[in-house]
């Protein structure tokens, strides 16, 4: 069997298989993507971001219980911006996670940056779209939401969990401006602790500085408190989850919301497919330098040079195809006489 029939059929290897190449930036991933692609749009993918430590992944394991409690499968992508602080914490997250996963309707995977952010965003998407594939009725995905990246990566959910916890106070000026105005549901974890109460005030206040024009019909994002470690409120957590996705739907937003992200994927795609193919063109030509050293001495502008790049993939491809029209084999990849 194929392997994207294999997915399709709930095949958790195959699966696996899939994502790790989607991750490595194999090649034939791409191929299996694209059969993969027609086939996604049945999931609900929820974002759970916030800084590091306000409980996240252990939010993410009470909420794959809750999910499961109402009979929807559940798939978990946590995603490690790869820095080199995280590692460590960042296993003992996964190991918290893993104990959930002797239930075969639940599938739990860390996702990793190796080379860019625009690299990983790319990797979750695809990595989103072969779990929707695999009938994953939700997906949840952890991002740690305080750089831009992060924010772009919790960004293609349909539901976008905010999670904070008391004191945050300072942490929540700092972020304001990008993660609050795409947050849907705001949760003020460790409501075990004092001062939940008090973030909670903040939260609101926050939300009554960035709000917009008071006429518009417009999802009011609700503050929920939890406790992720004794399980308190994330049913309410779960409920509210939920109906999001219902309002979302009833509102015509979700398939907005769709576009959009299939829009910001797109563009990603197109960046980093321009990027590869001009970094392996310098890698077998080994110009690399050449063109370095031009930029850096300021005898070449990199809006001239990109100009320039793109043309040079505009003609490599040219002459690939008049080979092939003049029947001789197109061994040679575009990218090898593109500069
Ligand atoms: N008191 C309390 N501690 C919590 C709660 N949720 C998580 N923690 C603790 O906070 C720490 C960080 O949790 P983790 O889920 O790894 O946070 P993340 O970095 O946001 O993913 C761990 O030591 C958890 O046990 C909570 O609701 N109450
Ligand atoms: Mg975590």
């Amino acid at each position: 069997m194929k392997i994207v029939e294999k997915i399709k059929e709930g095949d958790i290897r195959a699966t696996a298989r899939l994502i790790t190449m989607v991750e490595r930036r194999d090649p034939e991933a791409i191929r299996l993507i694209r059969e993969i692609y027609p086939r996604c749009g049945r999931a609900h993918l929820i974002g759970i971001t916030g800084p590091p430590g306000v409980g996240k992944s252990c939010m993410v394991s009470e909420l794959v219980k809750g999910f499961r409690q109402r009979q929807r499968t559940v798939g978990v992508l946590a995603v490690d911006p790869s820095s080199p602080f995280s590692g460590g914490a960042f296993l003992g997250d996964r190991a918290r996670m893993i104990e959930l996963s002797g239930d075969k309707e639940v599938f739990i995977r860390s996702l990793a940056s190796r080379g860019s952010q625009g690299g990983l965003s790319v990797a979750v998407n695809d990595a989103a779209d072969i779990l929707d594939v695999f009938g994953k009725d939700v997906i949840l995905i952890e991002t740690v939401g305080v750089g831009q990246g992060e924010v772009d990566i919790a960004r293609l959910a349909h539901t976008v969990v905010l999670a904070m916890m008391p004191g945050c106070g300072d942490t929540l000026q700092a972020m304001k401006a990008g993660i609050m105005e795409i947050a849907d549901i705001m949760v003020v974890n460790k409501a075990d602790k004092p001062g939940a109460d008090a973030t909670v005030t903040d939260l609101l206040s926050a939300q009554h500085l960035q709000c917009s024009d008071p006429d518009e019909e417009k999802w009011a994002p609700p503050i929920i408190k939890t406790s992720a470690t004794t399980g308190e409120g994330i049913d309410d957590l779960v409920r509210v989850i939920c109906h999001h996705f219902e309002y979302i739907r009833e509102h015509n937003i979700l398939r907005k919301k769709d576009i959009e992200r299939r829009t910001r994927q797109f563009l990603d795609i197109l960046t980093q497919t321009i990027r590869d193919e001009f970094m392996s063109g310098l890698k077998a030509e080994k110009k690399k330098k050449k063109w370095v050293e031009k930029i850096g001495n300021l005898e070449l502008d990199p809006y001239s040079a990109s100009e320039q790049v793109i043309d040079l993939i505009k003609e490599a491809r040219e002459q690939k195809k008049q080979k092939v029209r003049d029947g001789k084999p197109a061994e040679q990849e575009a990218s090898d006489s593109a500069v």
